[in-house]
């Protein structure tokens, strides 16, 4: 059947009542002016952050900006797959990621490259799971942050299951007399992903068992080409209080704001006191992906008037303004930029494919008997070949070598063309192998 034709009707927003006044307030201590203010709450969360501090804040958006714009120049140069560019949202990652301490743990989307970068992902590594290579990644273990999830949502169930087992072992260590550091886990996600299932079975149990994670919702304004209008008719903030836990929205555009909220989300997790959501309200600059063109859905005045609330741009105004910050500094920072995309750019462009053997390490922490008989049909499967590439009859292709005929299904798959991506004749298995 043909699919049904594109009508704007047919995706028009869904029709509903006015949308209703924000209960929550907006936290903020600065504004787009870049002026610095006072909050009884959430101030004394960021009291020792001066100008030295701040200057650092804006050096680490600086270069996650422009790794991100050479990212996704890689991408237009056919260096990489595919970027979801983050361009905007510096200020709701390295804001919230600055909060973090070693033991807390992260679950991410696909977008959270700023995040990565504060904790010590090398950017080149990162750029590896978007060029393409299987084997890219990095061991969740030594950042204390999981590998990006593409499926959306999934990443929040894990980090509420993550958190109820520290909760758990926090008591073991208790009734054994040892010390334990308060730690808890930070589950990273989108507007759009908010109305997943997952993230509501996860909220739930994160209610339910006092687990220590913080929602971190990123309203960037879109999924996709769906606006944030059409997905709440509420600041996701406010769905907290359903679920018993605090809600809290912050301009996600302010560094300063951001941290401090964070800090206080992460302590009260921490602390035993159960899950906390923070809603920071942003806007992607840039297209969702590489893939995507959003002058087909946005207008460009609302896409003007949040590139006038850039939060790089608001902490450069209070640098300057109220710290004396000078040209010397930006310019020494755009060169530090600049020196940081060029290192990037040479790694990605001098990274060999990896060895197929590389995927057989990848796949377990221990060594698994399935991959180890698998690692052994691959190695007998090349040494079937000749110097020059020609089957000589041992490759187990006709399905009669080999050492398992179960698995001879996948030679179809592993003698692939590399340029075409054609099966090669040479290794087809017969029909019969298939059955
Ligand atoms: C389970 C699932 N459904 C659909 C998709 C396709 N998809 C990829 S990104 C996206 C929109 C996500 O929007 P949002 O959560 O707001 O995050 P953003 O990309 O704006 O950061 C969709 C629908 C997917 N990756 N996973």
């Amino acid at each position: 059947m043909d699919a049904a034709p594109f009508t704007p009707a047919a995706h028009a927003p869904a029709r509903h009542a006015p949308t209703p006044e924000p209960r929550t307030r907006l936290v903020r201590l600065l504004d787009r002016d870049g002026v610095r203010s006072e909050d009884p709450v959430f101030s004394p969360y960021v009291a020792e952050v001066g100008a030295e501090q701040l200057r650092d804040l804006y050096r680490s958006m600086a270069l996650a900006r422009r790794f991100d714009e050479e990212a996704t120049n890689l991408q237009r140069q056919g260096q990489l797959v595919l970027w979801a560019p983050m361009r905007g949202q510096e200020a709701a990652q390295v804001g919230s990621a600055r909060a973090l301490r070693p033991a807390d743990h992260i679950f991410p989307t696909y977008r959270e490259h700023a995040v990565a970068i504060e904790r010590g992902v090398d950017p080149a590594e990162l750029l590896m799971v978007f060029r393409g290579h299987a084997a890219g990644g990095w061991k969740p273990s030594e950042h204390g942050m999981n590998v990006y999830s593409i499926v959306l949502g999934s990443q929040v169930p894990h980090a509420v299951g993550y958190a109820m087992g520290m909760n758990l072992d926090r008591r073991a260590a208790e009734e054994e007399g040892r010390e334990v550091e308060p730690a808890a886990t930070i589950a990273y996600f989108g507007d759009g992903t908010s109305t997943q299932g997952e993230v509501h079975e996860g909220m739930v149990f994160a209610a339910s068992f006092d687990a220590p994670v913080v929602f971190f919702v990123q309203n960037n304004q879109w999924a996709i080409s769906v606006p944030f209008s059409t997905q709440s008719r509420l600041p996701l903030a406010e769905r907290a209080a359903g679920y018993g836990f605090e809600g809290i929205r912050v301009d996600g555009n302010d560094v300063l704001g951001v941290l401090a909220v964070s800090r206080y989300a992460m302590e009260q997790a921490r602390a035993g006191r159960g899950p906390v959501l923070v809603e920071a309200e942003t806007y992607r600059l840039g297209a969702h992906t590489t893939a995507d063109d959003p002058t087909k859905y946005r207008r460009r005045e609302d896409e003007s008037h949040w590139a006038e609330l850039d939060p790089l741009l608001r902490l450069e105004t209070h640098l300057r303004r109220h710290h004396g910050t000078d040209d010397a500094f930006f310019d020494e920072v755009a060169a530090a930029a600049q020196e940081f995309a060029d290192q990037t750019r040479a790694h990605v462009l001098s990274m060999a494919p990896p060895s197929f053997e590389e995927f057989f390490d990848k796949p377990y922490a221990e060594r698994h008997a399935l991959i180890e008989e698998e690692r052994a049909w691959y190695a007998a499967y090349q040494a079937g070949f000749d110097d020059d590439g020609r089957d000589d009859g041992r490759s187990g292709g006709d399905g009669t070598a080999g050492p398992d005929r179960g698995t001879q299904a996948s030679s179809l798959t592993v003698a692939a063309d590399p340029v075409t991506g054609a099966p090669d004749e040479r290794s087809a298995g017969t029909e019969e192998d298939l059955a």
